[in-house]
């Protein structure tokens, strides 16, 4: 028996809802959200994207060659994302320069740096899990008001979707050579991510 992306959602509904469902996400589609709140998620996770971008490297590294494309692709979309982190960020008079980073989002970094030298399955695992956790966190509340709208789309756009099922595939794959332990240990990555994300809205909604 093989396990797959598909069957670590089946088998964790709880923790995956609460990796993508949270007031957070329901406040910003209400138009709720305080701007404090929504500044210092969107600092931290600038600050987050850029060990993220360092750690999708480091899966390249790991990565057999018929996966290059598709992480390229996810690098080249990371460089557009920094950009336009930084661009919002001044469009709000937000100064990343000074900006720390919160225990939590300190934790989720310090896991991401932790997968380096992993098994590549752990670490496909890992991307696709990160990845999901934010296509499906921004898109399930559906039409947000502006400016969340923009945000939503960054990650609920169908182009991103498409991106996120080709992660799943890899992983799929890279679990389906791997050993009975790897993909035991595979499971526990599903969920240190799920609780990091859950972790991360609650530190964003805590602000204010
Ligand atoms: C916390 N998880 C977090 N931030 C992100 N930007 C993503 C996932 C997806 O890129």
């Amino acid at each position: 028996m093989t396990l797959t992306c598909e069957e670590l959602l089946q088998k964790h509904p709880q923790a995956w809802k609460e990796a993508t469902v949270h007031s957070f996400l329901e406040q910003c589609k209400l138009g709720t959200i305080k701007e404090e709140q929504f500044n210092t998620w969107l600092v931290q996770d600038y600050l987050f994207v850029v060990e993220f971008t360092r750690m999708v490297a480091r899966v390249l590294t790991a990565a057999p060659v018929r996966d290059f494309d598709v992480i390229l692709g996810g690098l080249s979309a990371l460089k557009d994302e920094l950009n336009w982190f930084r661009e919002k960020a001044a469009e709000r008079n937000l100064d990343f320069l000074d900006a720390h980073r919160q225990e939590t989002c300190m934790e989720y970094c310090t896991y991401l740096y932790s997968l380096n030298g992993m098994p590549y399955a752990l670490q496909a695992t890992a991307l696709w899990a990160i990845e999901y956790a934010y296509n499906q966190g921004w898109q399930l509340p559906g039409e947000m008001p502006a400016p969340y709208q923009e945000f939503a789309q960054r990650w609920g756009n169908p182009g991103f979707t498409e991106y996120v099922k080709l992660l799943a595939k890899q992983a799929d794959m890279a679990l389906e050579m791997s050993s009975e332990n790897i993909q035991h240990q595979a499971e526990q990555v599903f969920l240190n991510v799920a609780r990091l994300e859950k972790d991360f809205w609650q530190m964003a909604f805590n602000a204010g």
